[in-house]
């Protein structure tokens, strides 16, 4: 596993991942002291696990048996578990988001492997639905590619990491996935490589309940981002073409303001500049609208990756906003020479404003930063 830790080691997102998670196999010393944590936490998450699944079952079987109209309707049935899609676009901080959310132990987090292992998937919206529909309904073993290639070695629920640490055989079977991610309340699943009205359809289906959390980031950070990747990071051309990304951003736009309108409280934005300037804020409001409790745990974990204070965590922490969290929002602009920053706006700028972006008109806007200053107009 740690051969594909080093070759394969651009996800749709992030591609410094894989090497912490080298780096992390090579420590002994550190893995020996984690030990005793790692069985408690998986006897804990074993034992919470089957009991879920256990009441789960009971439930549904007493209720199929004693009381027809669980839904009044009547035509829609029992559900195990929502879920929660957090749909994004490379280069946008979904790693740490979706980490974010699956910080505790109500969540199984799952990753879309379209824009790495099946692209042209993506193309056929409704092929594409379908085969999400699967993911989030657990049924990993009907998708043996998926579950080999994409989920063994993506590691950001650490509730299976550590299971996967402990006991390699248990992760080599689709069926332990199924379980874990059937017992668990909120299933969250990161999609990259689709468009925002793919969602449409799933939100019609009646056997599924999900939400959609749109991450935005402004149209010249995440290129500007996806420029410095390196060369081995395998980036699409409709990812690094300015007037492709404007066009995929107004799409999603439009997208959103029918999904607001149809379906309110099963969407909401958000963006990566408020999450790094106002991250507990932010992730608060995510957690409400997943149905999350928002723990000290997840406060902690929010400060020590965000304030910029815990130096040790730099080096091993796997997502892009491990620093201080205010001087990354717009970093962009350091890297971005004022005359990129112009083409891009020139094709964008609709786009900027829907999103609430400034759109800078002299160079001495662009390269002056005043807080609050950089208000969107
Ligand atoms: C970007 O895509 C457009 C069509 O969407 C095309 O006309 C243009 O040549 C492309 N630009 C580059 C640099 O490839
Ligand atoms: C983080 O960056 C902001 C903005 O540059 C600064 O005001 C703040 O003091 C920094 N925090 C730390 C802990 O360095
Ligand atoms: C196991 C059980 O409780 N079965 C009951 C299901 O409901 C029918 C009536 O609708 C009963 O006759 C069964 O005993």
């Amino acid at each position: 596993m740690s051969k594909v830790g080093t070759t394969a080691a651009c996800g749709p997102t992030s591609c410094n991942s894989a090497p912490t998670l080298v780096t992390s196999r090579t420590a002994p010393p550190s893995r020996m002291g984690r030990r005793p944590v790692v069985l408690a936490l998986l006897a804990l998450l074993v034992t919470w696990s089957l009991l879920q699944l256990l009441c789960q079952l009971g439930g549904s079987l007493l209720r199929r048996n004693t009381s027809q109209p669980v839904y009044p309707d009547g035509t829609r049935h029992r559900r195990a578990h929502s879920q929660v899609l957090l749909w994004t676009q490379i280069r946008s901080g979904s790693s740490f988001t979706g980490r974010v959310l699956s910080l505790g132990t109500r969540t199984f987090y799952s990753e879309e492997p379209i824009r790495v292992h099946n692209h042209a998937l993506g193309r056929d919206v409704g092929a594409a639905a379908a085969f999400l529909k699967d993911i989030l309904l657990c049924r990993f073993s009907r998708h043996l590619e998926y579950f080999k290639d994409y989920i063994t070695w993506h590691f950001q629920d650490l509730k299976v990491k550590y299971l996967c640490e402990f006991e390699p055989r248990l992760c080599s079977s689709p069926f332990t996935y199924e379980a874990f991610c059937r017992a668990a309340p909120v299933v969250v699943v990161r999609v990259v490589a689709l468009a925002l009205r793919a969602f449409i359809p799933l939100l019609e289906d009646d056997e599924l309940d999900p939400k959609v959390v749109h991450l935005v980031r402004d149209p010249r950070g995440a290129l500007s981002s996806r420029r410095s990747l390196p060369s081995y990071a395998h980036l699409y051309e409709e990812e690094s073409n300015v007037s492709a990304v404007c066009e995929r951003y107004r799409e999603d736009l439009a997208a959103a303001a029918t999904l607001r309108q149809r379906f309110p409280e099963r969407y909401i934005l958000v963006r990566y500049e408020d999450l790094a300037l106002n991250p507990e804020r932010e992730v608060r409001r995510l957690y409400e609208f997943a149905g999350l409790p928002f723990t000290p745990f997840v406060s902690q974990f929010l400060f020590d990756h965000t304030s910029g204070l815990q130096t040790r965590e730099v080096k091993d922490a796997p997502f892009s906003l491990a620093r201080n969290s205010t001087e990354v929002a717009d970093r962009w602009r350091d890297r971005m020479s004022y005359e990129d920053a112009l083409a891009i706006q020139e094709q964008c700028e609709d786009v900027l404003q829907g999103y609430g972006y400034e759109v800078f008109r002299s160079r001495r806007e662009y390269s002056r930063r005043g807080g609050a200053a950089g208000a969107p107009s």
